[in-house]
């Protein structure tokens, strides 16, 4: 990774979050695309209590009655930034990080067969080749906080690429082991049994590593996902910036449950309302049925 940091060579900043300190840049290496995005970590707790004693050169100091506030350097030891890198990084991942306006779609059953379903078929395989590699173990084996790998009901939970490792922002991520469903709008009663044994196990995990009760976990599942193996995305409550636990991407695992148990082919049937970036390739493809 350090290799891969020092040959960057940025061409433009792709979107930069003032609120949440995430920027995302685009660049290459070696003639290929990549992106390197960078994220401020939160405080640790020994960091917590040395923050006075580690403030230095206090600039633009202002002063009003009880008020004060300036721009200080803060001398942290620790590793104190998130950095992520996509290298090669295709199109559709630069589509994806580029700041844009974002739209709502209502995708009936019949658009999700006549423009999601054909996007999601056209999708190269090795998209999601990330997802093959834990599977099969030969990515990320270390990190795994759980398997079963018995084919129906299996499935892996592991770290999420973008948690940093602390209990309050705590992100993880359970991916299923069968191939044969892509995203909410394939599950019906068959998969009720690996909704609850996925939901089952978090809970129970939660509690023995971090002695957290199931009401402080958030689990959901996102519409559109960015790739389309089957996961659910679990959060720890407290983690209020979670990227995409917005309403318009993300369903509550509870809530799919329910539906499924109320109407068995709910999701072949409801009209899905989505959130997508404008040029996001599947919002082209509604704009261009539309014209
Ligand atoms: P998604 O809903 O398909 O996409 O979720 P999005 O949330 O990125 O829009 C995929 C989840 O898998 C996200 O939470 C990613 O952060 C996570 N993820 C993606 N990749 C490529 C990896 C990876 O290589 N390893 C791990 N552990 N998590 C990943």
């Amino acid at each position: 990774m350090d290799q891969l940091i020092e040959q960057f060579q940025l061409e433009r900043i792709l979107s930069h979050d003032p609120r949440t300190k995430h920027v995302y840049l685009l660049g290459h290496i070696n003639d290929q695309h990549a992106i390197v995005s960078f994220e401020k970590a939160r405080y640790s707790d020994s960091e917590l209590v040395e923050l006075t004693s580690r403030t230095s050169n206090l600039e633009d100091c202002n002063n009003n009655n009880i008020y004060s506030w300036g721009m200080g350097h803060l001398k942290l030891d620790k590793a104190n930034t998130h950095i992520k890198i996509i290298y090669p990084a295709t199109e559709l991942h630069i589509r994806k990080y580029e700041h844009q306006q974002r739209r709502m779609i209502i995708e009936t059953p019949l658009l999700y067969k006549q423009i999601t379903l054909p996007y999601i078929t056209s999708l190269p395989l090795d998209r999601i080749q990330w997802v093959y590699n834990i599977l099969q173990g030969k990515s990320e084996t270390d990190r795994i906080i759980y398997q079963d790998k018995e084919n129906e009901k299996g499935f892996v939970i592991l770290p999420d690429m973008k948690w940093d490792g602390t209990q309050e922002s705590l992100y993880w991520v359970a991916i299923i082991m069968r191939n044969d469903i892509q995203s909410l709008r394939s599950l019906n009663h068959h998969h009720l049994n690996l909704l609850k044994g996925i939901r089952d196990t978090v809970y129970q995990l939660a509690k023995e590593k971090y002695g957290m009760d199931k009401d402080l976990l958030r689990l959901f599942i996102h519409y559109q996902p960015s790739y389309y193996h089957f996961h659910i995305h679990i959060t720890a409550i407290s983690f209020v910036d979670a990227p995409g636990i917005v309403v318009g991407q993300a369903h509550l695992l509870d809530t799919v449950i329910d539906n499924i148990e109320l109407y068995n082919d709910y999701y072949q049937k409801a009209t899905l309302p989505f959130i997508i970036g404008e040029r996001h390739p599947l919002y082209l493809a509604y704009q261009e049925k539309k014209e």
